[in-house]
């Protein structure tokens, strides 16, 4: 495998309107995020995946853009994203840009022109049919933000298609036009010298509405190699696709440096096997570790060879790991330490979330007045109206709902957790008193400091970022066991994901190691025994050579 600087990176990344608030209005800022830059510094990420900051109305909290090539007044200027650029660059840190390419806003100059006249040479940068007989929308395609797919426009009798909100038209990469203007546009950010791109919903973009065909368009893979031919291809950057809809083979599609496509892509099997089946993300499904191991499995090893894996638990439309996977109760910091050993000992780019390094938990408001993202906000509403009781949309919002992972970061123990002198756009967990980075930077053993030397650990250990992956006690019910193998060397890597203590018989071939202990939760281990008790939500890393220590 040809060795890329990404490989032993850590991305870090930040919802900017909750990050930090440094003039007072409530909302996170280009310069509340500058001012934390040495908080980042001191964890060890190299790069930051930056949520969109640009112009915007904020329908979709800035997922909604009304021009690439300015920033949103309420997060700054052009100049403070350069300065951003900058100062990050003095600390080694490079920032991804999130490009959202599938659908601009509504006030997007081309959306408008494009809705003024059907003649406008922008009308086809957007999607447009006529209604059927009967005046109905073409087709019966949803929003996955509720409603119909297709907005109809009283001026030209028309319906454009937007598969987000309303206020989220979607672009016609079927316009060479449209291509054209996102390269150009993609050059001019990395003309600033920016570290790559986050790409939204990217597998939707050689969709074809007429076929019915959203998702792996037969276009989507010619569409993502002219890109980068016109655009990242020669720039050395990191690129990362969001798709919902990759399986591994589609995933070598994508991050086979041979295809000349992306680094690498955001996949959700995971994430999706906590849903229900049917009724999706708001009618959670418990966790299944042994599921969960087998696709981990999976992933690991067909992207093995050719591809790359990104690791990630959560982010900004996700709940918090440590809800959703461990306990955010009694074992709130065992378990965030577990969680972070097992994600960033496998192989794949890691991604940490903001707060997540701390150790911040989903949120229960009582009220739906406090929740603020549309998604959950259309649901609610849509199947409220239907029926569905308050306290069963509630359940889903507590679980999944994307406000989990968007309540202010948590600074310290102060006013709104140093977040903001202002109001907070959105409420504040109130845990904050208890986690919060200050807290976590005061304690040598926080979770803060796990992350650190799991990052460091990257920079430090091949077999951590090019060892394959053996999976390991395939069907135990409470633990997540796996080695990874290079040459000689082995790191073993065991966790808990339980509340409750485990007695293991490990394979013979495990016992009697002798090796170095890398990381623990509870303590370091240098030696292994036939059989090995694992506390609640326990995780180490063992390395050892095969040559040093003979089974
Ligand atoms: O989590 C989701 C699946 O139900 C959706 O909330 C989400 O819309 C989907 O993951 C796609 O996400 C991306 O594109 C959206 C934006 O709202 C999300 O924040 C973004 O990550 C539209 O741009
Ligand atoms: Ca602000």
């Amino acid at each position: 495998m040809n060795k890329q600087w990404w490989h032993d990176a850590v991305v870090y990344q930040i919802y900017p309107r909750s990050f930090c608030d440094a003039n007072g209005d409530g909302i996170g800022d280009l310069a509340g995020i500058i001012g934390k830059l040495d908080y980042l510094q001191k964890l060890g990420i190299d790069l930051i995946w930056l949520s969109p900051v640009y112009k915007s109305p904020m329908d979709d909290n800035g997922y909604d853009i009304a021009d690439y090539q300015d920033i949103a007044a309420e997060f700054g200027t052009l100049a403070e994203i350069e300065r951003l650029i900058a100062e990050a660059a003095k600390r080694d840190i490079r920032i991804l840009m999130d490009l959202v390419v599938n659908h601009t806003s509504d006030e997007h100059p081309w959306f408008l022109a494009a809705k003024s006249s059907p003649n406008s040479p922008y009308r086809d940068y957007y999607i447009w049919r006529k209604p059927q007989a009967d005046g109905s929308p073409p087709d019966d395609q949803r929003s996955f933000f509720g409603g119909s797919a297709w907005e109809f426009d009283e001026a030209s009798g028309e319906y454009f298609f937007h598969l987000f909100s309303k206020r989220q038209p979607d672009l016609n990469w079927e316009n060479p036009a449209v291509q054209q203007e996102v390269h150009q546009m993609m050059n001019w950010w990395l003309d600033k010298g920016i570290g790559g791109f986050r790409m939204d919903v990217i597998d939707l973009i050689g969709k074809q509405v007429d076929d019915k065909i959203l998702t792996n368009g037969p276009r989507l893979h010619p569409l993502l190699q002219e890109m980068h031919r016109a655009s990242f291809g020669p720039r050395n950057v990191l690129t990362v696709g969001e798709t919902w809809s990759a399986t591994p083979q589609i995933a070598r599609m994508y991050s086979d440096p041979a295809r000349e496509e992306l680094s690498m892509v955001f996949q959700f099997e995971h994430v999706t096997q906590t849903w229900d089946p049917e009724h999706g993300k708001w009618k959670p499904r418990p966790f299944d570790l042994v599921e969960f191991k087998r696709i981990i499995a999976k992933w690991q090893t067909e992207l093995a060879d050719s591809g790359w894996n990104s690791l990630f638990w959560n982010n900004h439309d996700l709940p918090r790991a440590v809800s959703k996977y461990g306990d955010p109760g009694r074992f709130r910091v065992e378990s965030a330490k577990m969680l972070a050993t097992a994600l960033h000992c496998l192989k794949g780019t890691p991604y940490i979330y903001q707060g997540e390094e701390i150790g911040m938990t989903n949120v229960r408001f009582d009220s739906i007045d406090d929740y603020q993202d549309i998604e959950s906000l259309n649901f609610y509403r849509e199947r409220t109206d239907a029926g569905v009781p308050h306290v069963d949309m509630m359940e889903g919002i507590y679980a999944n709902g994307r406000d989990n992972a968007r309540t202010p970061m948590q600074w310290d123990d102060s006013f709104n957790a140093g977040f903001s002198d202002g109001t907070p756009w959105l409420k504040l967990n109130p845990n904050y008193r208890q986690v919060n980075a200050e807290a976590a930077l005061a304690d040598p053993d926080s979770i803060f400091f796990h992350y650190q030397r799991l990052i460091s650990l990257r920079k430090e250990s091949e077999v951590m970022v090019y060892g394959d992956y053996q999976q390991l006690l395939e069907e135990h019910p409470q633990v997540f066991a796996y080695q990874r193998r290079l040459g000689e060397q082995r790191l073993l890597v065991l966790n808990n994901f339980s509340a409750q203590p485990v007695e293991l018989d490990l394979p013979t071939e495990l016992t009697g190691i002798e090796g170095q202990g890398l990381i623990g939760n509870y303590s370091l281990r240098h030696r292994l025994d036939e059989r090995v008790s694992l506390a609640p939500y326990e995780s180490f890393v063992m390395a050892f050579s095969l040559t040093s220590s003979p089974p």
